[in-house]
């Protein structure tokens, strides 16, 4: 079994986790310092977000050298120093790679743009004069087309301005990017996380979207003509070289398109994450509906009975673009056992989990009032949008960015009760949650019954039971509003994960005789059969005769 099969891996967002040169900016030094804890909570791998040099419009999902370190981060020493560091605990380094795009102060563009015959021209796509080549809009509101007035130029880019599209018709620049995969990965980094790799493969003819109001353009880049060969060539001349992880962000992505990349024997990636279970509660991420429960069991069954047997799956409920899971999908009014009901709920599901920073001790969303408090890219635009295309109110745009905002997740980590949450002594890039006061790192350590303990135990159990990791998957009760019911066998082990999703008490008819089984993890003192107000039972068997293998 290959090794990310049985990790856990934590996802860090440097810039919010922990300063150590009170300049109120997360840094390297920072999350050496906190290696402990991690491996007190028992993760097996990190994930950083992006750490080189960039402008930081989309905090380093816009990179201008992709092999530096920004120096709010550090140096190249303390990158390595972190790498050995992390590697002698057992812990290994995913780097985030974001090639679907660089910065428009990359040098590649900087010529690009300056000079008609320079090489780097077609490393983008750059049409001369004002007029829009198409009607492609950009994931964060407004044209995906640029025109800069100096130059008489345009260029496509799927995010901000500041993130103009590479083109991957180029095999130098192709090139250029596996020789920055080798320079990580011969530095001893042990995967990547591939940011919306499934955009990378443009049409030669950049026709008119016929899609309505959001994305248009979609049709032609996801999973774009040639993203298979571009992957194909990716593993041949690097990932195969090495003893390395890859999980590949999909966006807008089936199960079926999904095997196209992660189906054993194809194995382009290894995971990739899925959108399913966060479009539980919006149609397109800012038209909020009424999250329901059940939505969000049944999107993520349907992965797990998609791929498993033929692929592997990432679990997760939170990163760095998403609401905070316990105020999102949980419910602050029963904090405790919502926050573990959900990671039960998800974290005992077939594939790898991915922990985000904090999530592990219940943070929740951000306390902001005023637009100004935000800092995300992403956020301002579509509040300009709102307000001056679709003539929405200040009141109905706030309310859309309070619940949405990807800030949510991006407030400094909460350490202790100390200013700033211990996050650093200055005053952070953004403001910390004040309810740092309790929700915090030191306590949660202090007191038995933390969601941070809760956290300890599952990743624990997975060193134990061979199930979790390697289990089929079986729903139950598929329709049922408030329970979720699933069960994982592997050999002669069999699992059984309850969850209460409801606020009232819960009975229902057994499908299994659960006196044959040990309680190994539960949410709630609760021993009867009624499951209260959010309470998450696991129960696992030993079966005689072998007759799940
Ligand atoms: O965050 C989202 C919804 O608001 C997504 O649409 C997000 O933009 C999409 O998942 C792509 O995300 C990745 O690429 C972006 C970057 O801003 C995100 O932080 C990153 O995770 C551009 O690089
Ligand atoms: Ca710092």
């Amino acid at each position: 079994m290959r090794w990310y099969k049985s990790s856990v891996i934590y996802q860090i967002y440097p810039r919010s986790f922990q300063d150590s040169n009170h300049d109120g900016i997360g840094d390297l030094p920072g999350i050496i310092s906190r290696l402990d804890y991690l491996q007190h909570l028992g993760v097996t791998a990190i994930w950083l977000s992006p750490i080189y040099a960039s402008p930081l419009y989309d905090n380093g999902y816009d990179i201008a050298d992709y092999c530096a370190i920004h120096p709010d981060y550090g140096t190249m020493a303390d990158f390595q120093k972190l790498l050995a560091e992390a590697h002698r605990r057992q812990i290994k380094i995913i780097m985030d790679l974001v090639i679907n795009h660089t910065s428009s102060e990359h040098s590649w563009f900087k010529q690009a743009i300056s000079d008609e015959k320079s090489p780097y021209r077609d490393y983008y796509f750059i049409r001369s004069g004002k007029k829009k080549p198409n009607n492609w809009t950009s994931f964060f509101g407004g044209s995906a087309w640029t025109y800069l007035p100096n130059e008489n130029l345009s260029y496509l880019h799927l995010f901000a301005p500041e993130q103009p599209d590479l083109n991957w018709e180029n095999p130098q620049l192709r090139m250029e990017i596996k020789n920055i995969l080798r320079f990580w990965l011969d530095m001893g980094v042990d995967g990547f996380r591939c940011d919306v790799i499934n955009l990378l493969s443009k049409p030669k003819k950049l026709r008119n979207s016929r899609r309505f109001l959001v994305l248009k353009g979609a049709e032609y880049y996801i999973n774009g003509p040639k993203i298979h060969e571009y992957l194909q060539e990716l593993k041949r001349d690097v990932f195969n070289q090495y003893d390395m992880m890859t999980v590949g962000e999909c966006v807008f992505i089936t199960p079926a398109k999904a095997l196209e990349y992660i189906e054993e024997g194809v194995d382009e990636l290894n995971m990739v994450f899925q959108f399913d279970h966060m479009a539980v509660d919006n149609y397109f991420k800012w038209f909020l509906r009424p999250f329901k429960p059940y939505r969000l069991k049944l999107a993520l069954a349907k992965w797990q009975d998609a791929i498993n047997g033929r692929g592997w799956n990432s679990l997760y409920l939170e990163n760095h673009d998403q609401p905070r899971s316990v105020s999102r999908f949980g419910n602050l009014d029963y904090y405790y056992a919502s926050a573990t009901m959900l990671a039960t709920l998800v974290f005992f599901q077939q594939g790898t989990p991915f922990i985000y920073q904090g999530q592990e001790i219940g943070m929740t969303n951000a306390h902001f009032t005023s637009l100004n408090q935000y800092r995300d890219v992403e956020t301002k635009r579509i509040y300009q949008i709102g307000r001056t295309q679709l003539k929405l109110s200040h009141k109905r745009m706030m309310h859309k960015i309070k619940y949405m905002s990807r800030d949510n997740a991006r407030t400094p980590m909460q350490w202790d009760d100390s200013k700033h949450g211990g996050f650093s002594d200055a005053n952070p890039w953004i403001e910390a949650n004040p309810n740092f006061v309790t929700i915090n790192v030191k306590d949660n350590l202090a007191n038995e019954h933390s969601i941070f303990h809760y956290y300890q135990k599952l990743i624990a159990l997975r060193k134990t039971y061979s199930v979790i990791i390697e289990g089929d998957f079986k729903l139950h009760y598929p329709k049922h509003r408030a329970l979720v019911y699933y069960e994982r066998c592997f050999q002669d082990q069999q699992l059984i994960v309850l969850c209460n999703y409801s606020t009232k008490p819960l009975s229902f008819k057994p499908l299994h005789d659960f006196s044959e089984f040990t309680v190994i993890l539960d949410n709630d003192d609760n021993k009867g059969p009624v499951l209260q107000a959010y309470q998450a039972r696991v129960l696992f068997r030993r079966t005689a005769d072998d007759k799940h293998s």
